[in-house]
């Protein structure tokens, strides 16, 4: 031992009743406490406090193929306190995934490593989801616990039965959307979901009385959650747990009372041990209280061995579900397979072009949203995987389809999700539903509320989830709900996301366009901003192109060489049509092009681009703040659109009001020439 070792006085640690399974877990802990040291950044806390929870979790329940990690039947861990990142990095390594080499545990918190701060789903096989924004992870599960009832139902309990597990800490059970998280999946009754809470009573600023002294088991229980306290560091308790947690009727809460960084001399049970490296002393301290010898980054054989034991445990087990995916009637299992690539029907696209043929012949003049609504009556027959719901505004954002039954307690067979007024619950429960695999949700809510929402629409486009965002109400065109309803910085905050396709359409066609775009792009989010008030159709002509494919595309031509381009999105493409008309009158030659999706746009080969924008002056018309505007009408340009927030009145008074006219886009137009 160094001169640096603890004095002898620090009380020895109580003694584990299973010495192998203790020193399997202190592995763990000093692959944290190493890592962490190295990396000289990194929280050692949160693995050295449940590391035992995570040892008797994996080596004994956990059904999972480090082999095969992308084995659909497998059980899905979520690092909720993605802080910990260290524990989930030192689990898949020692139980065997191949990616997860011990190079990347050196490289932790490095430029290029698969080690990230925290878990990012993609950067390693066995990393369910992205965690680290406190209380997401925890939300995401209540999607992947539902994605698993659902697909459970769909296609046999004999090829889908799985458990979800989470790990969350004291800041996941503070955050608000843990609130939304908690209520909804006690309202659904998700029984196979089972939360590990690491009552450690230690966070960020010191212990967790400064800030909060809610009777957690009974917040859970009045969620209508099963919740019991243990000792986490007691592996028969943690085990005895799980057990009931198997049998309960309700999600499940163990509440493990922990120390963090347990093991560490002076620093345990303390916040100097959440956030920081350890130091050389104290982590020679720990080394001795855990009775663990070895040097930095290396692990003794045996407990080598006994780890990837652990990691092989599933093998068999997987074997024996291809043996009885393979016993489903081959449609089925073709089918099962199909929703697993994420892989569209044969007959989206064909629907698509009748739909559109339908608006057509019906000349509709109908709001974006009612026509996503008719959209979604066809898609939701073609797409089976499609999986809705709204945050309490279903007739608003009509977003059920005429066949969707809803979801409710004891019965998943249906494909419509009453969210409740629980946005932010929502956007995560997609996530988790998108990241489970099987279905490609979509929800509603106003265009306002994505506010509400925004951390998971950032964690959706971050991890290139297939989350749709049906997001209506899109400017003040929804009228006397008033300007608090009103969106109007929303696009360019929602633009502003990277990795967000956001879709704005003119019409009907449109419309059902954009919600093919948002389907076939596997790997992206995306949100389609409608309206409320109802709109003229635009796009008369025949034919099954997509148009909206490269995001914006010329609507109308000037007559002869263009003096003037005028760019919309959405209700305000028609406003631009019928300021081209007036300039047309004038003998002033515009051309009008429609740009649904800025992000589709960008992308568009630079030749498409130059070809749609032209060399004329632009004008930009949309009913929102001009941010971000200039990258389209550049030095020369003009906008017409809003200022400041709306007011509250008829929609058909608020365009004139705030000067959204074609009088005013034509009078911008004449400016520039
Ligand atoms: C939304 C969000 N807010 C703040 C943080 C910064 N943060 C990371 S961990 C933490 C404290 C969490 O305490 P606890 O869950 O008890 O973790 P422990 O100290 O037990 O490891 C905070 C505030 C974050 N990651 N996410």
């Amino acid at each position: 031992m160094s001169n640096d070792a603890p004095d002898a006085t620090v009380a020895p640690l109580p003694a584990a009743r299973d010495p192998k399974l203790r020193r399997m877990a202190n592995a763990l802990r000093a692959l944290a406490m190493d890592a962490v040291e190295q990396a000289k950044s990194g929280h050692p806390g949160m693995p050295m406090g449940m590391a035992d929870i995570a040892t008797v979790l994996f080596t004994q329940f956990l059904r999972f193929a480090p082999r095969a990690p992308e084995w659909p039947d497998r059980d899905r861990f979520v690092l909720s306190n993605g802080h910990g990142s260290m524990l989930l990095y030192g689990l898949l390594h020692l139980t065997g995934y191949r990616d997860m080499t011990l190079d990347e545990l050196k490289r932790f918190r490095q430029l290029g490593s698969r080690t990230a701060g925290h878990p990012e789903r993609g950067h390693a096989s066995g990393i369910e989801t992205t965690t680290g924004p406190l209380g997401q992870g925890l939300a995401n599960s209540v999607g992947m616990a539902l994605a698993e009832r659902m697909l459970a139902i769909q296609f046999g309990e004999e090829v889908v039965d799985h458990h979800t597990y989470v790990f969350a800490g004291d800041g996941c059970l503070m955050e608000g959307i843990s609130h939304e998280a908690l209520s909804l999946a006690g309202h659904l009754g998700l029984n196979k979901l089972i939360v590990f809470w690491d009552d450690n009573s230690i966070s960020i600023d010191g212990p967790t009385e400064l800030a909060v002294s809610d009777d957690q088991v009974t917040r859970f229980r009045a969620h209508g959650w099963a919740a019991e306290r243990i000792d986490g560091h007691d592996q028969e308790a943690i085990a005895a747990a799980i057990r009931r947690a198997h049998a309960s009727d309700r999600p499940n809460l163990i509440a493990c009372r922990t120390t963090i960084a347990f093991g560490a001399p002076t620093k345990a049970g303390t916040a100097a041990a959440h956030g920081s490296p350890l130091g050389a002393a104290e982590i020679a301290g720990a080394r001795e209280r855990l009775g663990w010898n070895e040097p930095p980054f290396v692990i003794p054989d045996d407990i080598r061995v006994e780890w990837r034991v652990a990691g092989a445990r599933g093998e068999a087990v997987r074997r024996a579900w291809e043996q009885r995916l393979q016993s489903l009637p081959a449609e089925r299992r073709a089918e099962f397979m199909r929703r697993q690539r994420r892989e569209l029907p044969a007959g989206l696209d064909g629907a698509i072009t009748e739909v559109c043929k339908e608006f057509q012949r019906a000349n509709a003049k109908i709001a974006t949203r009612q026509a996503s609504g008719a959209v979604l009556d066809t898609l939701t027959r073609v797409v089976p995987e499609l999986v809705g719901g709204s945050a309490d505004l279903t007739p608003s954002n009509n977003t059920k389809a005429k066949d969707q039954k809803d979801i409710r307690r004891g019965d998943f067979s249906g494909r419509y999700i009453r969210y409740g007024v629980r946005e932010h619950g929502m956007a995560a429960a997609m996530n988790g539903i998108a990241v489970h695999g099987g279905f490609i949700p979509y929800g509603g809510t106003f265009l306002t509320f994505s506010d509400y929402a925004r951390p998971a629409i950032r964690l959706s486009a971050f991890m290139g989830a297939r989350v749709i965002y049906v997001m209506t109400h899109d400017s003040i065109g929804l009228g006397e709900d008033g300007p608090t309803h009103q969106p109007v910085e929303h696009l360019a905050a929602l633009r502003a996301i990277p990795g967000l396709f956001v879709y704005r359409p003119a019409d009907p066609v449109e419309t059902a366009e954009c919600w093919q775009l948002a389907l076939r792009r596997r790997d992206a989010p995306a949100l389609l901003a409608l309206t409320r008030q109802s709109l003229p159709l635009l796009r008369r002509e025949a034919g099954s192109d997509n148009r909206s494919a490269h995001g914006g595309y010329v609507l109308a031509e000037a007559e002869g060489a263009r003096q003037v381009t005028l760019i919309a999105t959405g209700s305000e493409v028609s406003v631009a049509m019928t300021a081209r008309e007036a300039l047309a009158k004038e003998g002033l030659r515009a051309a009008v092009v429609s740009m649904p999706c800025w992000e589709l746009f960008e992308n568009a080969p630079r030749e498409y681009q130059r070809a749609v924008l032209g060399s004329a002056p632009r004008v930009g018309v949309e009913a929102a703040v001009e941010f971000g505007w200039d990258r389209w009408l550049g030095s020369r340009g003009a906008f017409i659109g809003m200022t400041g927030f709306g007011a509250s009145a008829p929609g058909e008074a608020l365009f004139p009001h705030f000067g959204i006219t074609p009088e005013r886009v034509a009078e911008a137009a004449r400016s520039l020439l």
